[in-house]
């Protein structure tokens, strides 16, 4: 048999050796790069949760551990058992559950209230924002800007698959409905994913603040393909995208078809404020 001394050696040893190796290891396991306004509050309330049920773990496992080996079986002892029904267990148990309830659970639905209505719901009607229609389909994107005459449902509007520009430093209010089944909008460098459901319009709002290619994924198992649906969010700088938009909806209007149908999905905005 190993001796007990010589296994625990080999144990701390691993853990040491395992530090460093596991650093790269536990790097895939960090979110990806945020790059909202509005990010941070989502990774907030992650971080915080996870560090008070770290500490509830700590503690439990503690008195665990320390009851475990201070009580241990001994010849002297007799069973005594004890099913908690004492008012004074049921308290303490009453204490701790409650104080669990609201720390960990008060903390999360506090804040994650205040974050809707601040951030994530707080829809804005008016200003300079980006305003975007995305129709997903099984399986594709679908994006609609405004062309230069700054309406919905005209001629030159800017239609797009599987690929959105925007600019950066601008509040983007997008709206969404899909074509076929229920998708879900998921961008997961602005921490937020709405989904898309046919007949009707859902919405969600943020605003990039760094240039970069970021991804678009479908969160909602959509069928076969769903895997496949993905699309590129190109946060342009102000003066790139400028370029890129004129350019585009002078294209769009250039190549206008009355006749094809198939192309006029948008609908009216200001009816789905
Ligand atoms: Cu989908």
């Amino acid at each position: 048999m190993i001796p007990l001394r010589r296994l625990l050696a080999a144990v701390v040893i691993g853990l040491l050796g395992a530090g460093p190796a596991s650093a790269g290891f536990l790097d895939a396991y960090k979110p990806p790069v945020d790059i909202s306004k509005e990010g941070h509050r989502v990774d907030s309330l992650f971080y915080v949760t996870t560090i008070m049920l770290l500490v509830l773990f700590a503690i439990l496992s503690y008195v665990l551990v320390v009851s475990s080996i201070r009580h241990r079986g001994k010849s002297s002892h007799h069973v005594h058992f004890h099913r908690g029904h004492a008012t004074r267990d049921l308290t303490i148990a009453a204490v701790i559950s409650a104080s669990i309830f609201f720390v960990v659970d008060g903390n999360l639905l506090y804040n994650s209230y205040e974050d809707i209505n601040d951030a994530f719901w707080n829809y804005p009607t008016e200003g300079d924002l980006t305003r975007v229609q995305i129709m997903p389909q099984q399986w594709a994107w679908r994006f609609r800007l405004p062309g230069n005459d700054g309406q919905f449902n005209t001629a030159d509007d800017i239609v797009t698959l599987n690929d959105l520009r925007i600019p950066v430093d601008k509040q983007v209010i997008a709206q969404m409905q899909s074509a076929d089944v229920i998708h879900s909008f998921f961008l997961p460098n602005v921490r937020q994913k709405i989904d898309a459901n046919p007949g009707s319009v859902t919405k969600m709002t943020f605003t990039p603040l760094q240039t970069g290619d970021f991804e678009v994924v479908c969160a909602e198992m959509c069928g076969l393909n769903h895997y496949k649906m993905r699309a590129e969010m190109k946060v342009l700088s102000t003066a790139d995208y400028a370029r890129w938009h004129e350019e585009a909806s002078f294209w769009a209007l250039s190549g206008f078809d009355e006749e094809d149908a198939e192309a006029h999905w948008g609908w009216d905005w200001e009816a789905n404020e």
